[in-house]
């Protein structure tokens, strides 16, 4: 099994700021992270971040007939980008939300997910482990199948 993990704006910054919020690991570190944790359960993974919502789109569209599932994290695309949406819709792969932090209990701006309403598993405030759980969520969703 094999999956994309996308991560949107800003996320290259994990580690730089901000770490009462998003943790102390950085991008790099988060990548080898969720792809051990991946692998020790039988997922392979492959690895894309953007900061631009159009190269989100062409990632999403780009996973058909690659990936049997797509994990994303959109960051504040999460919240504003129907475009997203509609790519996941569009491509209609398993798909996995995460949030690194819990966006349910942050400002009210945070408390929509579009990208979120074409997703089949949330994983939400549980850190950059949340990745991980959401593969293996995802998995196990599709082994049903
Ligand atoms: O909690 C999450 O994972 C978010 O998707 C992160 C986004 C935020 O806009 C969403 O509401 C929730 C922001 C990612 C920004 O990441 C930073 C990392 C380090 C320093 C500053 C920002």
């Amino acid at each position: 099994m094999k999956f994309l993990i996308l991560n949107g704006p800003n996320l290259n910054m994990l580690g730089v700021r901000e770490p009462g919020i998003y943790g102390t690991v950085d991008y790099e570190g988060m990548v080898n992270f969720v792809k051990e944790g991946c692998a020790a359960i039988g997922v392979e993974t492959e690895f894309y971040q953007s900061n631009h919502e159009g190269s989100l789109v062409d990632a999403i569209q780009s996973a058909l007939g690659l990936y049997d599932g797509i994990v994303i994290n959109p960051g504040a695309y999460t919240h504003t980008s129907i475009a997203i949406l509609d790519a996941l819709k569009a491509v209609a792969l398993p798909a996995a939300e995460v949030h690194i932090s819990d966006v349910t209990k942050r400002e009210p701006f945070r408390q929509i997910s579009y990208a979120g309403m074409a997703c089949q598993v949330h994983v939400i405030g549980q850190g950059i482990a949340g990745y991980v759980q959401a593969a293996a969520q995802l998995k196990a969703q599709i082994e049903q199948q």
